[in-house]
């Protein structure tokens, strides 16, 4: 660890305070922080200002910025200080975090002043802050909801750590080769964290394999499992600062390591790769990011990474909880542990051990204790994306959890036939195992089965829990599932992101919305103000062309600002359905083509997204975007009218740079699939439209934003389901439409594969034989709804109307509105507002 403040003399940096979020004087402020900042670049990064890079301005800058949130969060750990009454633990595999610089400055009110502190050393904010890498500990959605909800929880004083995996390589980096998607390692640590405080003296053994033996202790056995192997888990801190500077929460991420660094004896026989290979495999558990959402990787050595990271977490928690509090059977009193989908659910048997083997507490009781501590979200209701593991794994890598599993089912199953007899059916669809694939643990049941309280993550999303993988538990424990429409942090995205916009809305309606959302709507009596279209119009324009700059250096085109630019960011997969769009952006092509000389509304189509490694049709669909691209972009017919971007590697730093210039949001998923969406809140609280399926939480958008200024089409959930129970045929739907034969007949003719003809033929024969996703189906609808968007731009005080609406409704769809709603129904905490 470089804790600078240990090593820097005190004549260079003056006493460190936490800076008051309003600070009266800036100006002194800012001197403050040019010496400080100047301090650490010399004594911690060991630089002179001459020589310093940009990452090295960033290093010195996130130090002296640290040193203030550390005084904050070692005040809130004061031993002398009163303990919180209860703390939530959010046991997550993933946390998309992004940069942190921004998120810091905003949050203790002190970015003008870094910005001045650092003009006066000659250097400019913006390329310090374009200098710190993403941490892309997360794959998509559920990842940055995880870190979202850390932002609110330390915002809205809900005392909490954060628990996850420090991987050494986070999500890959997406290149692109001729079109085709290229995946890189990412190495978001090589130049160091200076967020992270490592703590190589909190560490706890993980255990793997072995064998449970069972010791007589008065009349019951107890069971001592004594694992083969012991990885140590090792935490490395980061503290997270809410708004305003007033709490601190902690985010803890483990490292795995070795118990011995070599082993001697090989080295000494002369094997130097065997002295070091039980390192390099132990060590291998928190080195990277598994890259795939949606489908499990059902490796081993995934099921070690939710092991390892949910056990450090229990034990590190309970070491908390019995010091502060004596006894480990008051664990529910204080602790409430939010399992953010089934991938810490190995934490039910495993707090089950650590109650029944360690502590000795009888069984009913420390199932009456798991129960009240856990509760868990679920995120998908795609049938290959819900884990389980085989049994024959888990036996031979957790064989005391295994047991423990086998003897809640029974348990389990036994009280369902006392209420339900006879109803086998029940009966094995709520078995913890499924027999029918080879025998697996199905780890939705067990995360279900050990909570008390079960949510989805929006509205129509935990409707369909309850019909449909759940049913038969919801059946059984009626008042289990509640739900939880996700949100969004709008300091990151909308403050931090849009300061155009910001300003804007802070000059019409004041500051307030900065501390509580909800104010935003004070916009709706001005939505039809003409005087603020025209200043939101400027600031989104700046925005524009910003972005037109980012496609022109990154992709080589040029695109107009003035164009309406349609955005669809997120990851590729086929249920979002990119190729609807896609196929939308093909018959504009075609109609362009036959009429080039007609009035054609300029438009930029802009998509980002990565795509698991091994997900083929994802990647074809990349390439079919950038063959389409290509195509278009460079048919001088077109007059430029219509430009097409796949912009490589999307993040959470190019979420920040798209979303506050886009206007139209393509939210675009087959409905009943897409669980909430959270790129959609992002996308209308900055004022696009969104073109969207009444599906996830567009149905909710659609609620508060009205109908009037959201563009909806084509099947329901409801119709989704009707139209695959009576057998979909795609042919014929697109033997009724002859836009959709015409550009299916043109991809699949090779109009956008000159050098390679026959590269969609199988694809489209393939949509046309099985359109699992109804793509066919929508595409009348989608087509329609976007000649309705065409419609509205070019009245463009109504389009502005609609568009000032949507920020104005933006605020329900914070995540400080989450947040609150988990600590009062779920984790019965109170939030510390003081
Ligand atoms: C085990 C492999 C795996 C990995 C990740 C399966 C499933 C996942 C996640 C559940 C995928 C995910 O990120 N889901 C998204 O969660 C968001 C936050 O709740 C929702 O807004 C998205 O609709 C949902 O797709």
């Amino acid at each position: 660890m470089t804790d600078a403040a240990v090593a820097s003399p005190e004549t260079v940096r003056p006493v460190r305070g936490a800076a008051p979020a309003d600070a009266p004087d800036s100006s002194a402020e800012a001197k403050k922080l040019s010496k400080e900042i100047l301090a650490e670049l010399t004594y911690s990064v060991g630089r002179t200002p001459a020589k310093a890079s940009n990452r090295d301005w960033f290093v010195a800058t996130a130090l002296a910025v640290r040193d203030r949130i550390v005084d904050r969060w070692t005040l809130e750990h004061d031993p002398e200080r009163p303990k919180p009454a209860k703390r939530v633990y959010y046991l997550s595999l993933e946390f998309l975090i992004g940069r942190l610089l921004f998120d810091a400055l905003h949050n203790l009110g002190l970015t003008e002043e870094t910005r001045e502190a650092l003009a006066g050393l000659g250097v400019d904010l913006d390329k310090v802050r374009t200098a710190e890498p993403d941490a892309a500990l997360g794959n998509g959605g559920l990842g940055r909801l995880a870190a979202c909800f850390m932002d609110s929880m330390a915002s809205i004083g809900v005392p909490a750590f954060g628990y996850g995996i420090r991987y050494d390589h986070g999500l890959f980096r997406q290149g692109m080769r001729d079109g085709w998607q290229q995946e890189y390692p990412e190495d978001w640590l090589s130049f160091g964290n200076p967020w992270e405080f490592p703590h190589p003296e909190i560490d706890y053994p993980i255990g793997f394999g072995g064998y449970v033996e069972q010791v007589m202790q008065g009349p019951e056995p107890r069971h001592v499992w004594r694992p083969a192997e012991t990885v140590e888990a090792v935490a490395f801190d980061t503290p997270v600062v809410g708004w305003r500077g007033k709490h601190v929460n902690t985010l803890r991420l483990w490292s795995a390591r070795a118990p011995d660094p070599i082993s001697l004896d090989a080295f000494n026989r002369g094997d130097y790769v065997g002295a070091l290979a039980d390192r390099v495999r132990i060590e291998s558990i928190s080195k990277v990011l598994y890259p795939s959402d949606e489908t499990p990787a059902g490796q081993e050595l995934r099921l070690r990474q939710e092991y390892f990271f949910t056990s450090a977490s229990l034990q590190d928690l309970i070491h908390r909880h019995t010091a502060e509090n004596g006894d480990v059977r008051s664990l529910a009193d204080h602790v409430a542990i939010q399992l953010n989908d089934t991938h810490p659910s190995i934490a039910v048997p495993e707090l089950m051990r650590i109650l029944v083997d360690i502590h000795g507490v009888p069984w009913a009781e420390a199932w009456k204790i798991t129960l009240a501590t856990f509760s868990y979200t679920n995120h998908t209701l795609l049938p290959e994306a819900l884990e389980s593991w085989p049994v024959p794994l888990m036996e031979r890598l957790l064989p005391r959890h295994m047991q423990i599993i086998y003897l809640i089912n029974a348990l389990e199953l036994e009280a369902a036939r006392e209420r339900r007899p006879g109803d086998d059916d029940l009966l094995s669809t709520i078995s913890l195992i499924d027999e029918q694939n080879g025998r697996r643990v199905r780890m939705g049941v067990l995360a279900f089965t050990g909570s008390h309280k079960v949510n989805g993550v929006s509205a129509l999303h935990t409707e369909l829990m309850k019909q449909t993988v759940f049913r038969d538990l919801h059946g059984l424990h009626p008042d289990r599932i509640v739900n939880k429409t996700n949100g969004i942090t709008f300091r990151r995205w909308l403050a931090q992101a849009n300061p155009g916009l910001t300003e804007v809305i802070k000059d019409a309606i004041g500051p307030e919305f900065l501390d509580d959302p909800k104010h935003l709507e004070k916009l709706v009596p001005l939505a039809g103000d003409a005087g603020l279209h025209e200043k939101i119009t400027a600031a989104r324009r700046r925005n524009k062309i910003a972005l037109a700059k980012i496609i022109q250096e990154r992709n080589e085109v040029y695109v107009d600002p003035d164009a309406l630019f349609d955005v669809q960011i997120k990851r590729i997969h086929e249920y979002k359905r990119q190729l609807l769009n896609l196929l939308e952006t093909v018959a504009i092509y075609n109609a362009m083509r036959a009429q080039p000389m007609r009035a054609w509304m300029p438009r930029v189509k802009i998509f980002a997204g990565k795509a698991a490694a091994s997900y083929h049709t994802a990647k074809l669909i990349i390439k079919l975007a950038n063959d389409i691209a290509r195509t278009v972009n460079s048919d001088p017919t077109l007059r430029g009218l219509l430009k097409v971007a796949f912009l490589p590697n999307y993040n959470v730093s190019l979420a920040e740079r798209i979303i506050p210039a886009a206007d139209l949001s393509e939210q675009i998923s087959t409905a009943g699939l897409e669980a909430s969406g959270t790129g959609n809140m992002k996308l209308a609280l900055n004022g696009a439209l969104t073109i969207g399926t009444l599906d996830g939480a567009n149905v909710e958008i659609k609620e508060h934003v009205g109908d009037d200024n959201i563009f909806i089409f084509g099947l329901t959930a409801q119709e989704v389901e009707a139209r695959k129970r009576r057998g979909y045929d795609a042919r014929a739907a697109v033997d009724a439409s002859s836009t959709l034969r015409q550009v299916l007949d043109s991809i699949r003719g090779g109009v956008f594969s000159p050098d390679d003809p026959n590269r969609y033929r199988d694809f489209v024969d393939g949509l046309l034989a099985h359109d699992t996703f109804l793509v066919t189906a929508d595409f009348d609808a989608y087509f329609a709804a976007q000649r309705q968007v065409y419609k509205k731009w070019r009245d463009r005080p109504t389009w502005m109307k609609s568009s000032v609406i949507n920020t104005a409704k933006g605020g329900w769809f914070s995540s400080d509105r989450t947040i609150g709603e988990y600590a009062r129904e779920i984790w019965d905490v109170v939030p510390d507002t003081a």
